[in-house]
């Protein structure tokens, strides 16, 4: 299917995820303080659109695996948030059955097979993924989230180099936001040499997308995808962390990032976009998009109360498999 932002159709898909993404975000963030949640949480609020846009082309079919910032990778797989935030609160019922926490979230129902606490691991399971795909004939994709912190580990240039070499049906998506947690890119990586150059220059396809800008955001996924079929494709996408590295709140008070360049990134908001393109498409549309933010909300405040009523591993539950090797 071709996916157009003149088509309401598009907009109102985009707008399902992202909403929902925001909205799951930004209740862990409020419930937080209660202390239920026991677990490190790393945020996605203000980085929606990527992971909006990538869900327009993911078939169920597809695999993804992700990073220590995986709830909104999850999501847009269709990851079940039920089983996502029961993890978080690190209940039985939970993805990983409590054990994980937020940093290990995997759904195999929808193909979402995991996320790492440990940056850049998640690139080379990706890479074998592709590998079992193309090795099985399925004619699936296997994405691959990471951010730009994890392009400065050894793996990542193991793990592109194989890609190229093998012709793997893969797609890296580069969510770069600039920091890696307090530091920014310029005492990281040099400024005139560009990730997407890096890879390009190894044999891959590679495109860059700028921050907040849905026209070009589709049009180069999508032309994108079409040119490398079943070959794999490097994306590289700006994007911001409205909130701290890790937590639910501001960090504004470590004055690691320049007030200007924070309220400069926070001028675009993708909800507040693709509300005004819904609106302007069909003025009409105005109650379909206030049954879909019922909808979602109804259903992540279920998901928060299952979690919260959810009972908590057992101890043997916890500790069975990983001793049993004594
Ligand atoms: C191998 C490894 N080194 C360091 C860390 C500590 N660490 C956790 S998150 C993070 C930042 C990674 O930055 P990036 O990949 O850009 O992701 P972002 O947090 O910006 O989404 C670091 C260095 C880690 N978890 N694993
Ligand atoms: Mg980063």
């Amino acid at each position: 299917m071709v996916h157009s932002l003149d088509k309401l159709e598009t907009l109102l898909a985009l707008y399902r995820v992202a909403f929902k993404i925001r909205h799951v975000e930004l209740e862990i963030s409020r419930q937080y303080q209660k202390g239920e949640m026991r677990c490190p949480v790393h945020l996605s609020v203000g980085q929606e659109l990527p992971s909006a846009a990538i869900s327009l082309f993911q078939r169920k079919s597809d695999y993804a695996v992700s990073t220590h910032r995986a709830h909104a990778h999850y999501i847009a797989k269709g990851g079940d948030i039920f089983a996502m935030v029961a993890e978080i609160f690190g209940k039985s019922t939970g993805c990983s059955k409590g054990r994980g926490g937020s940093m290990h979230l995997s759904d195999p129902e929808v193909n979402f097979l995991g996320s790492s606490a440990i940056v850049g691991n998640s690139i080379p399971i990706g890479v074998g993924i592709a590998y079992g795909i193309k090795v099985r004939s399925e004619g699936s994709r296997s994405y691959v989230f990471l951010g730009d912190g994890a392009t400065e580990e050894g793996v990542f240039y193991e793990s592109i180099n194989f890609a190229v070499i093998h012709n793997l049906p893969i797609i890296f998506v580069c969510e770069n936001n600039f920091y890696s947690v307090y530091t920014s890119l310029e005492p990281r990586q040099p400024k005139s040499r560009r990730i997407h150059d890096i890879v390009r220059a190894m044999g891959m396809n590679s495109v860059y997308i700028p921050f907040g800008n849905l026209e070009i955001t589709l049009s180069v996924i999508q032309d994108s995808l079409l040119k490398v079929n079943e070959g794999p494709l490097f994306i590289e996408i700006d994007t911001y962390r409205w909130l701290e590295h890790c937590g639910p709140n501001f960090d504004d008070h470590l004055a690691y990032r320049p007030e200007e360049e924070k309220e400069n990134y926070l001028k675009y908001d993708v909800l507040e976009d693709l509300n005004q393109r819904i609106l302007r498409i069909d003025i009409g549309s105005g109650k379909e998009l206030e049954k879909i933010k019922r909808e979602i909300t109804n259903q992540i405040d279920e998901a928060f109360s299952f979690a919260s009523k959810s009972p908590f591993p057992s101890v043997e539950d916890v500790r069975g498999d990983f001793y049993e090797y004594k």
